[in-house]
């Protein structure tokens, strides 16, 4: 018995690691799968899976790019001035939780593989019964479960410091579990109108944050002179700004230009970034632009698999899995709406975040933060995505500027709090800057009530969701072009 375990314990692993926590792969297979139960000939399912697996590289390229661009320009900052100060990025956080774990709790979380199996069939069951649950998104991104899951771990942690291996996995698998089905489903309408149907939902970790914002940019949207970006025609030399590639080229060239010169070139080159025979200029000048050059190659990722992806999961959602979509990474939606969206949430995002960082420093906070590029770039950008869709111009730069704050301040609260800042990061997105605080004091205050309170709590809101809409909550994802037209008869 023990030994059929094992070994239907390493297939899991196997699994595990090489796809579900390769979202290339997982996409590739989904593919792969909906077009075999699409019955397409061999030949087209298998170069459904290549295009699929191909394009998410491709937007791997371009995401990671940036992220290992412009990510240490930005902790350059915390060098260049000396400043003992906590970073918050995914991945930071990650090595913040690995470093403290063991003198903070005793303890090691190994079953990273086993919760995303309890978390991953959690899911699709949810899914499933969706007649009851109403959830309608399957999480598919691992790479981020695995940095949401060591965070978890240390939030669980602190509540219940003495909880055994198995119950800790229990709750987190809960938890987690509930919180991936629910957010991404969160995510399922406004993403279908915004890709106009493409049957895809976030997966990733400002799910809340993208609902809330774009709820609130809804609310922007009465007035006729608040228009969408791509709505805007600017003048004269402005013009230029229109076209996306030179308008990230030159807001970057100012913004990295600043950053780059107040790093300075002696700093620069002693860390390495350039050498000393290098004109300062043309370094800033070609920093800069790499960043239209990976926004670039991101998009392309998401042309080459989305359009497989739809067509495909149609294969599943006819039979597995009525009426889902599979939850993807946040990149994806940067292929859609407006491209220059993208830009100005950055950039307002990092307003926020450094004007708050500030006053940290002013105010002397306990905990100084450093800006991460990751909740910096990632989040900011897609909550000024569907805020200038829903509510245009004005709502995409305020919301970004909005969510920096309460990134950088719910982050230090947060961090501070459970002793996680001590090792230098926190994972600091949108929804781990908010909504888990929020989940992390209720399970301190009350216990083991909070945990019951927090997973009814989550799977009440996608009941809400569909009392709102009853007419249309399913067919948005089952039939995007009769809910349209629904939506067009309506008004
Ligand atoms: C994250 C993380 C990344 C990026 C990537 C965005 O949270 O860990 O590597 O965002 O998923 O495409």
């Amino acid at each position: 018995m023990e030994k059929i375990l094992g070994f239907l314990l390493s297939i899991w692993d196997y699994f595990a690691i090489n796809i579900l926590t390769q979202p290339a792969f997982l996409i590739g297979f989904i593919v792969l799968l909906g077009y075999v139960l699409l019955k397409k000939p061999w030949y087209e399912s298998l170069a459904g899976f290549l295009k699929a697996t191909v394009g998410y590289l491709i937007l791997s390229v371009g995401s990671g790019g940036l992220v290992n661009n412009f990510r240490p320009i930005l902790v350059g900052l915390k060098e260049r001035f000396n400043l003992d100060a906590m970073v918050i990025d995914p991945y930071f956080g990650q090595n913040a939780v690995t470093a403290g774990i063991e003198t903070r709790f005793g303890r090691t979380f190994s079953d990273t593989m086993i919760l995303l199996l309890i978390a991953f069939v959690l899911n699709i069951l949810l899914v499933r019964f969706k007649k009851y649950t109403k959830l309608r998104a399957v999480f598919t991104t691992g790479n981020v479960q695995i940095q949401q899951a060591a965070t978890a771990f240390w939030l669980v942690l602190f509540c219940f410091p003495s909880l055994g291996r198995v119950p800790i996995l229990i709750v987190m698998g809960l938890i987690l579990g509930v919180y991936w089905a629910v957010g991404s489903n969160l995510t399922v309408d406004i993403t279908q109108e915004l890709t106009e149907g493409a049957g895809f939902a976030v997966a990733h970790q400002q799910m809340f944050g993208i609902y809330i914002f774009a709820k609130l940019a809804e609310k922007m949207k009465k007035n006729d002179k608040n228009k969408k970006l791509e709505e805007m025609k600017l003048p004269g030399f402005l013009s230029i700004f229109n076209e996306n590639m030179v308008a990230t080229s030159i807001l970057m060239l100012f913004f990295f230009g600043i950053i780059l010169l107040v790093l300075g070139k002696p700093y620069l080159v002693s860390a390495e970034f350039m050498t000393k025979g290098q004109s300062f200029f043309f370094y800033i000048l070609q920093t800069s632009l790499n960043f239209a050059v990976y926004l670039a190659i991101l998009q392309l990722g998401v042309r080459t698999f989305v359009s497989e992806l739809t067509e495909s999961f149609q294969g599943i959602s006819n039979t597995l899995l009525p009426g889902a979509v599979p939850g993807i990474d946040v990149a994806a939606t940067f292929g859609f709406g407006s491209a220059n969206a993208v830009t100005i949430g950055f950039l307002f995002g990092a307003l926020g975040q450094f004007l708050t960082i500030i006053l940290l420093i002013l105010f002397r906070s306990p905990t100084i933060v450093i800006a991460g590029f990751i909740p910096l770039f990632f989040d900011n950008a897609v909550i000024a995505v569907y805020a200038n869709n829903r509510g245009g111009f004005k709502a995409a730069s305020i919301f970004p500027f909005i969510s920096g704050i309460i990134q950088v301040l719910g982050s230090a609260i947060i961090a501070t709090f459970v002793g996680l800042s001590q090792y230098g990061g926190y994972i600091g997105m949108f929804d781990w800057a908010t909504v888990w605080p929020a989940f992390t004091l209720l399970m301190k205050v009350l216990g083991y009530a909070g945990i019951v309170i927090i997973v009814v709590g989550m799977l009440l809101i996608p009941q809400l969701q569909y009392r709102k809409n009853p007419n249309t909550y399913f067919l948005i994802t089952e039939d995007y072009e009769e809910y349209e037209r629904k939506m067009i008869k309506a008004k």
